[in-house]
């Protein structure tokens, strides 16, 4: 049996994390069994030090796509087999758009913007004083530093939401009136697409990117529909 191991709930989606949910929805999409062990914990566990990993008859895989790929050799590739390469290079570069840029200006937009308030009470909150002083200020400061080495945290909030306005202009120009992005199924990304476009369009917290998620008409229809058919008990 797999085992997915991530942070856990969030906001009406079972993960706040892009690629807990990518892998979560992704093992739905193919119908594979799995059980789930969530908690911040498991980041220090895990092969990468991040979170989602799985395991899998005793292996630990880690980073959402090694695991996708992992799946895919070891249960077939249910998703993605019939695409052409053509189309498995859209995918591969929309994919890595949301993993590489896109989330970053999530990130930034829950720790550094506008959400810090909401992120903070909602995965802090519940800590006894003083941590809940301390670990969301040490937390806070740390994925600051990580922005500014990776480079986007180099911009302003307002550079950074017209970047993540044309990715998600993308996507949606690219959806146009389709139920898919590239098949009549869902493929690995529109399961990726759902991961990202969820994290900004389902919780209940408001700021000026999950505003800009929500103005897209398309991809609001597009992630409440995937979201009916995965995780509607
Ligand atoms: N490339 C990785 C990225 C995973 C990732 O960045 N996970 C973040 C949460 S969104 C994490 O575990 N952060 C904890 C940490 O850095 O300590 C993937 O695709 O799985």
């Amino acid at each position: 049996m797999i085992t997915l191991y991530h942070f856990g709930p969030f906001q009406g989606l079972s993960d706040p994390s892009p690629f807990c949910l990518k892998v979560d929805c992704y093992l739905r999409a193919c119908g594979l069994e799995f059980k789930t062990e969530a908690g911040v914990k498991f980041v220090g566990e895990s092969p990468k030090h991040k979170l989602p990993y799985i395991v899998d008859d005793g292996k630990a895989i880690g980073d959402s796509n090694f695991i996708i790929d992992y799946l895919k050799d070891k249960h077939g590739d249910s998703l993605d087999a019939g695409l052409s390469p053509e189309q498995k290079a859209v995918s591969r570069a929309f994919i890595k758009m949301m993993d590489e840029n896109l989330y970053w200006c999530i990130v930034q937009s829950r720790w550094l913007g506008e959400l810090w308030p909401d992120i903070k009470q909602e995965f802090f909150g519940n800590m006894p004083q003083p941590l809940k002083t301390l670990v969301p200020a040490m937390a806070r400061r740390s994925v600051k530093k990580t922005l500014f080495l990776q480079g986007l945290g180099r911009h302003s909030e307002q550079e950074l939401l017209e970047i993540a306005q044309k990715d998600i202009q993308a996507l949606s120009d690219y959806l146009g009136n389709k139920q898919y992005f590239l098949s009549d199924k869902p493929t690995t990304l529109d399961v990726t697409a759902f991961a990202f476009l969820a994290e900004m369009i389902v919780p209940q917290m408001n700021c000026k990117l999950n505003d800009v998620a929500r103005s897209f008409d398309n991809l609001v229809k597009f992630t409440s529909r995937l979201q009916k058919e995965y995780y509607s008990m």
